[in-house]
């Protein structure tokens, strides 16, 4: 198979359907759109995956609470999911749910083989689980008896449940991350992941005994099957379909650092106990807080990405939240930074720039077609390796750092030529500004899809309203 027609399978986190989605989902779904876009531009044949995570004691209390039958309950958030990616123009090849009818039997299928092939045994567990978490966790967790990440007390659980033999695949897991055939980026990701194994880890619950929102354990329907293995193996039941089949194995992960040890650790384990092929690469991006505190219902700061497309629009809310700091980081957001980026790189920056080039262009009469690049402007293909090379990194933030180099070089170059003074070299200067404008509009394909579509157009036809208003 030739580069060009490679086909990549990219996936995000299935995500809760206990609350609305907000900008933590948004940020790595957004990332996946991104690089979704920029991998199908060179040619290739992406499946990008996204979805919801249904089942589990979480959703049903959620549901509970809503007073509404789980089902309906998750019938509503999930469509609240796929509005808010409607509205954040991701364009994801598929949309998986738990409650598919063909993912819970698939899940099913999967489990069967798994206990043909001598990987599950009966057992009893008891302990603590935090329903937050959705999964069994232990004294040493806690911070004053509670899980730190949900702030209440786990609960005291003693049930029948089916085990898998993790431990069986510890040491082969841990040697294929080692030798990067399982990719782990960033760095810190893949320490944390093998400091995991230094630790020990033990075998892990497929099923639960108390949990009536889930899929029945096929042998055993007084059993559910455990949340965290129902919503990973979404990652294969979404392929087995007739026309997605060759998109398997998953090229890359894109996971939040809460969740790498399933993705790093119990989904290697239970492809590896299926004879299925591994991932070859997750990252691992930073959690973000709000003004530096936890984004939670609680605190009442939680930010819902619909907020931000209202007032800044969907391309501006897409360029903001990848350029906060590096992808890899945990970072901070804040509404005034926002607002304060918005103005200097859109406002000022790319929209200025727009309108100031093609009245420029507009009053000199001049057409992109006749214009010839000067050897004043800067080498556009190190520009555009600079941008590639971000990209594959998943530096969105230096990637479009190269871009916003571009409108920097413009900006000076038009301030210092003076073009509106009718001097010799006006045609060409603007010229000039107009074909590093197409590229900049080139290179934003991948993270602003409307912007670039509407900069390429004012330049075949003109100039027309102001992209992105002042704040
Ligand atoms: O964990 N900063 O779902 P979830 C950055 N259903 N990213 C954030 C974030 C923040 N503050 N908050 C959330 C689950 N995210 C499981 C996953 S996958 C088989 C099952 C993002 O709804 C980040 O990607 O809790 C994180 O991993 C994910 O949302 C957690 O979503």
């Amino acid at each position: 198979m030739t580069e060009r027609n490679r086909k990549i399978y990219i996936t995000t986190p299935i995500y809760y359907v206990n609350t609305k989605p907000h900008i933590g989902h948004a940020y790595t779904t957004l990332a996946a759109d991104v690089l979704s876009r920029y991998h199908r531009l060179t040619g290739k044949d992406v499946f990008f995956l996204t979805g919801t995570d249904e089942h589990g004691a979480k959703i049903a209390q959620a549901a509970e609470k809503n007073g509404k039958e789980p089902q309906e309950f998750c019938d509503e958030i999930s469509g609240l999911f796929k509005q808010a990616w409607k509205n954040l123009g991701i364009d994801y090849s598929y949309f998986i749910r738990t409650t598919d009818k063909h993912h819970e039997q698939k899940v099913a299928e999967f489990l069967i083989a798994l206990k043909e092939k001598g990987f599950l045994y009966e057992g009893d567990y008891s302990g603590l689980y935090c329903v937050g978490c959705e999964k069994f966790i232990t004294g040493k967790d806690l911070i004053d008896g509670q899980c730190p990440d949900h702030k209440c007390a786990p609960e005291k659980v003693a049930e029948k449940n089916w085990f898998f033999k993790l431990k069986e695949f510890l040491p082969q897991i841990e040697r294929l991350i080692n030798e990067g055939r399982i990719l782990i980026q960033p760095e810190k990701a893949k320490q944390e992941v093998l400091g995991l194994f230094k630790q020990g880890l033990d075998d892990i619950s497929v099923s639960r005994q108390n949990v009536t929102w889930g899929i029945k354990l096929p042998w055993d329907e007084k059993q559910t099957i455990y949340v965290w293995v129902d919503a990973l193996l979404n990652y294969w039941t979404a392929t087995r379909q007739d026309d997605r089949q060759d998109y398997w194995p998953v090229d890359l992960h894109l996971v939040g650092r809460d969740i790498l040890k399933f993705h790093c650790v119990y989904w290697p384990a239970l492809l590896l106990a299926a004879g299925l092929d591994l991932p070859k690469q997750i990252f691992c991006h930073g959690y973000f807080t709000i003004n530096g505190q936890k984004m939670s219902k609680t605190i009442g700061n939680v930010i819902d990405s619909n907020d931000l497309i209202t007032k800044y629009g969907l391309d501006a809310t897409r360029y903001l939240l990848l350029t906060q700091f590096p992808f890899g980081n945990d970072g901070d957001i804040s509404l005034e930074r926002l607002d304060e980026k918005y103005n200097s790189d859109l406002a000022s920056g790319l929209g200025n720039l727009v309108s100031r080039v093609l009245t420029l262009a507009n009053n000199l009469k001049l057409q992109i077609a006749d214009c010839e690049l000067t050897s004043r402007v800067p080498n556009l293909e190190e520009a555009r390796q600079k941008y590639r090379l971000a990209l594959d990194s998943f530096q969105f933030n230096e990637a479009l750092a190269s871009v916003w180099d571009l409108i920097g070089f413009c900006d000076k170059y038009i301030n210092d030529e003076k073009p509106w003074e009718g001097r010799d070299n006006s045609k060409e200067v603007v010229g000039d500004t107009l074909l590093v404008l197409r590229e900049i509009a080139d290179l934003l394909k991948a993270f602003m899809p409307q912007t670039s579509d509407k900069i390429l157009n004012r330049i075949e036809n003109g100039k027309g309203d102001s992209l992105f208003p002042r704040i």
